[in-house]
């Protein structure tokens, strides 16, 4: 028998256990169906694991066991080579839709595929569990036990399986499919590597490829964040009018398209991140109470998010009276009393808390009497700060985010308190970005070119933080 050319893995087990999990959240592919109903998976499929664009890794997933026990009785019989046994298998049983199953889940065990058999850790253990890992181990081919936690397992059972398993299998590993991280990941591949010691080579390379992208993505995800706070720090919207009378309202409008210029910005990177972690067809839901959910101009999220008065001034922050009313209007020979009506008017009660007052608003005289509003770039760093924590909570969500997890997260009370990541980072380090959204405000390339191998540095460490999180932020 020869072996495949790229380390091949088949995913035994029975029904229900969570094989497609397993295989799912292992290929990062969204696409593998998983489903409550047992014995949906009738014929193996082929999932690879490809890293840019070469495949290195393969897993098959197989539909469940239909008759253990007669299997193991003929395998129990079986005379001839240990290596001819499931194309003996086969061979004796295709023809009979009794054992559909197994011929088909032992194809993959003929053309030489290693073995990993899931069972569900949050059940207590069978015979028939028994008779399924006896006959793994009557292949003699190279065989792995994944005991899938799932969340709510009960410990004696979890010791009665690692028991047994332990008696059939070379390895036996603990795998929660559907909350397991990055690391996690990692580990089971590491282990895949002892079973057989003829792919550790080739495994050995799989692991190091696993680890690099991850890494790549990290950096791909610095560069999105930096991107998405650079254009935002120097937005700016404008338009014409035709005389002062429509100046207030030509501001409103303006305030209105640069909030959503903003927001558009934001989504689109998100939007990014969560294609380098490929999640692609299930949009990653974060909890319901996730202040990432809250409008990015609400109170809510000025208040939860970005940084407090002292902490702002202690960076730096461009505009002295940071929330205070400080439009900076550059008057081109135009009294402007209108102006400081509607902003005097809209200020206090606005429901788009700092918003407002957080950019500037500039009129300009045209020739012909005509005016130019222009409203930005942003005065405050406050909607940065806040569109960067925004950033990191979604990133933690989705880098650990299983891909057989297809359910929303649970409703939980949300955490009271400031819930942002730089608030609590080191002052220098807040101090890198303020230098940064000044630099990006006044498009002063050189400065931010200067600027951004610190402040890549700074996000790098943290995405790298939040990647290893087994609870992500919420
Ligand atoms: N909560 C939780 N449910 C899981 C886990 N693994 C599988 N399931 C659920 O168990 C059922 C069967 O999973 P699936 O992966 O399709 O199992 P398969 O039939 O062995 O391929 C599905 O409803 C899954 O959502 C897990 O780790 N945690
Ligand atoms: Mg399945």
């Amino acid at each position: 028998m020869d072996k495949p050319a790229i380390p091949t893995f088949a995913v035994l087990g029975h029904p229900n256990e969570g094989k497609s999990s397993v295989v799912s959240t292992l290929t990062e592919d969204d696409s593998v169906r998983i489903s409550p109903f047992p014995g949906e998976t009738t014929v193996c499929r082929h999932y690879p694991v490809t890293i840019d664009g070469r495949e290195i890794l393969r897993f098959v997933d197989t539909p469940g066991f239909q008759q253990p026990r007669k299997t193991l009785e003929w395998l129990a019989a079986f005379q001839g080579p240990p290596a001819d046994m499931a194309a003996a298998f086969i061979a004796a049983h295709k023809d009979n839709p009794d054992f559909s199953h197994e011929t088909e889940l032992f194809s993959p065990l003929a053309k030489g595929a290693g073995i990993v058999f899931v069972v569900d850790g949050s059940r207590p253990l069978r015979r028939v569990d028994i008779m399924e890992m006896e006959i793994l181990r009557l292949t003699g081919l190279p065989r792995m036990a994944v005991i899938n936690t799932k969340e709510h397992h009960r410990a004696e059972f979890l010791d009665d399986w690692k028991h047994e398993a332990r008696k059939h299998f070379n390895t036996v590993r603990l795998f929660d499919a559907h909350r397991a991280t990055c690391a996690e990941r990692i580990d089971l591949l590491e282990s895949l590597k002892h079973i057989d010691p003829e792919w550790q080579p080739m495994l050995q390379e799989v692991i190091a490829a696993f680890k690099n992208d991850w890494q790549g993505r990290i950096n791909r995800a610095v560069t999105v964040i930096l991107d998405l706070l650079a254009g935002a720090a120097r937005h700016v919207v404008s338009d014409t009018c035709g005389d002062e009378s429509q100046a207030p309202h030509t501001r409103t409008k303006l305030e209105t398209r640069y909030r959503t210029d903003i927001q558009k910005m934001e989504k689109a990177a998100l939007q990014e991140i969560r294609k380098l972690f490929k999640h692609n067809l299930f949009d990653v839901e974060l909890p319901p109470h996730s202040i990432v959910n809250e409008d990015l101009f609400s109170k809510k999220a000025w208040h939860v998010l970005g940084l407090g008065q002292w902490q702002l001034a202690a960076a730096g922050a461009a505009g002295g009276g940071i929330l205070g009313a400080n439009i900076d209007l550059a008057l081109a020979g135009h009294s402007l009393g209108a102006f400081t009506a509607i902003g005097g008017l809209l200020g206090g009660g606005s429901a788009i808390f700092g918003a407002r007052r957080a950019f500037n608003a500039r009129v300009k005289g045209l020739p012909l009497g005509r005016l130019k509003v222009e409203v930005g770039p942003v005065k405050t760093d406050q909607m940065l700060f806040i569109l960067l924590d925004r950033a990191l909570i979604y990133f933690s969500h989705v880098s650990n985010w299983a891909h057989s997890r297809r359910e929303p997260p649970l409703q939980a009370p949300a955490p009271a308190g400031r819930q942002g990541i730089t608030s609590q980072w080191e002052a220098a380090n807040r101090k890198e970005f303020a230098r940064f959204f000044a630099a990006a405000r006044k498009n002063d390339w050189p400065a931010l070119a200067a600027l951004k191998p610190v402040t890549a540095g700074i996000l790098g460490r943290t995405l790298q933080e939040l990647s290893e999180r087994k609870i992500p932020l919420e």
